[in-house]
């Protein structure tokens, strides 16, 4: 059955810090979050982490080489494990999730530790960003999509997962204030559209997108063609591999959140990424300087 509207009370204190929907947590000695190098119980997370209030993930790489944006990012404090880096900036309360994992479950493993980052930090009302790229169906390479929800592979605006195995399925939604914000900050200078629509979510990047050039491939060009032409009807203007796990687990929390992608290639036009590296690296920046002045706004305000 489908998660119902999130009850503010079950996910928030009257304080505004993260109220876990977990009761096993707080009777723990400690919490390992192992896939941050974080315990609660081997590091002071309040004072690590108590004062952040917006959380990115999934930043590209490019964002450590930025010049413009270096001056958001100078690392207070970094620690590497397998999956992901967590970096404080000095100007103060947000957070960088760098995570080289793609897909739903790389996602939702960092998103389950960073809900409880927030939690044992006691931070009050984070705002969680998703940082990424993505195909656009019907947008030329370069495009910034900002989503309204996400949906799966059917159009279905929920997560599914299998817990002791049964399927549950969790929304996949997105503030939509949020978005509204967002786009009200895209400078009209830019040389570039910033848009808004919904997002599908795959498993795959190959025959999951409807890709021709996957190493298998069971359908004709004519197929392909349908389905994108079909979801873009139905309001699709993106395909990445993240948005789903990040929507649905974010709304679950009851944690505000944004997916900012940028598109590197239209899908109607072709399935390769076709574009230059230089030219991919700018394009990457463009999600980060749409975010970065959303932080710079919130955090100039406090
Ligand atoms: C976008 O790009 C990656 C696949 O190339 C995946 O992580 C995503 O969502
Ligand atoms: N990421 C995706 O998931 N799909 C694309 O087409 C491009 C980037």
């Amino acid at each position: 059955s489908m998660s119902e509207e999130v009850d503010p009370d079950l996910v928030r204190y009257p304080d505004g810090t993260v109220r876990l929907r977990n009761p096993n947590i707080e009777l723990m000695d400690q919490d390992i979050l192992y896939h941050l190098a974080l315990g609660s119980g081997s590091h002071d997370l309040v004072e690590m982490f108590g004062d952040v209030q917006i959380g990115q993930t999934h930043i590209p790489p490019v964002w450590l080489r930025a010049p413009r944006q270096a001056h958001m990012l100078v690392p207070a404090l970094t620690r590497v494990r397998r999956h992901a880096m967590v970096r404080r900036s000095v100007v103060g309360q947000d957070l960088s999730l760098l995570h080289h994992g793609m897909g739903i479950p790389s996602v939702g493993i960092l998103l389950h530790e960073v809900i409880k980052l927030m939690y044992h930090a006691k931070v009050r009302d984070p705002v969680f960003f998703r940082i990424g790229t993505c195909g656009g169906i019907g947008y030329e390479g370069g495009t910034v999509v900002i989503s309204e929800e996400a949906v799966d592979g059917t159009l279905k605006n929920a997560l599914e997962l299998t817990v002791l195995g049964k399927t549950i399925q969790r929304l996949a939604k997105l503030d939509r204030r949020l978005v509204k914000e967002l786009k009200s900050l895209a400078d009209p200078e830019d040389p570039y559209d910033t848009i808004t629509g919904k997002t599908m979510c795959t498993y795959d990047f190959y025959e999951g997108q409807g890709r021709l050039d996957g190493a298998f491939c069971d359908f004709t060009e004519a197929d392909k063609m349908e389905y994108l032409e079909s979801i873009h009807k139905a309001g699709v203007v993106n395909i990445e591999m993240e948005s789903l796990a990040f929507a649905a687990l974010t709304h679950h929390a009851g944690i505000k959140a944004a997916v900012v992608c940028v598109t590197f290639l239209d899908r109607l036009k072709g399935d390769q990424v076709l574009a230059p590296k230089e030219v991919l690296d700018e394009w990457q920046e463009r999600p980060t300087k749409l975010v970065c002045r959303y932080i710079k706004k919130h955090l100039q305000m406090k």
